[in-house]
């Protein structure tokens, strides 16, 4: 899906603190209320939901803390009242409802990566030339069209390229 997100730069957010030199990863969390977010009655994950960038990652300017979308307030469901969305990484790293942001020196803990390591690692860089144990990942079908098209590395947006220059992305994925 090709979403119209309204939102800010999160280098906009992290530009407004200082961070430590030893800072290396951000990390987020989501609130943690099954009350309000029945999903969370079930174990399917470790809640709550937790992502990580690389710092670099997170500072450059297309990684978006959403708003909305479509021209609206972002609808709960869709992660109100904040949620990331990193469009290199096609529909990764989008976590919803985010209530923590914090710098830290390690890799940290993505819930998707601790629940099937395999499967999910922590860049989630949807790459065309490496398979997913059980899919290929070499083609996109975008809703609205018919026709599956071919998945563009980094989603198209060559500018990233830059920042896993040297990273073997088959181990890294
Ligand atoms: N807080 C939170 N964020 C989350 C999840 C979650 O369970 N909790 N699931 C992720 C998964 S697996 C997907 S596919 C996307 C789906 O929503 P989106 O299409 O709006 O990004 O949200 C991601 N962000
Ligand atoms: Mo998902």
């Amino acid at each position: 899906m090709v979403i119209p997100w309204i939102g800010i730069s999160l280098s906009a957010l992290l530009n407004q603190v200082q961070p430590l030199p030893k800072a290396k990863y951000v990390a987020f969390q989501t609130l943690h209320d099954p009350g309000q977010m029945p999903g969370q009655r079930f174990g399917v994950l470790n809640w709550p939901y937790v992502e990580g960038l690389r710092l670099d990652e997170a500072m450059h300017p297309l990684a978006t803390l959403a708003v909305g979308i479509y021209g609206e307030t972002l609808p709960n469901q869709d992660g109100a009242p904040i949620r990331l969305v990193v469009p290199w990484k096609y529909g990764f790293k989008g976590i919803k409802s985010i209530v923590k942001i914090k710098f830290v020196e390690k890799q940290p803990p993505t819930s998707w990566n601790e629940a099937t390591p395999n499967e999910y690692g922590f860049y989630s860089n949807v790459n065309p030339n490496v398979d997913h144990p059980r899919w290929s990942q070499a083609k996109e079908r975008r809703i609205g069209e018919f026709f599956k098209r071919p998945t563009l590395m980094f989603n198209g947006y060559d500018d990233v390229a830059r920042l896993y220059s040297g990273m073997d992305l088959k181990k890294n994925y």
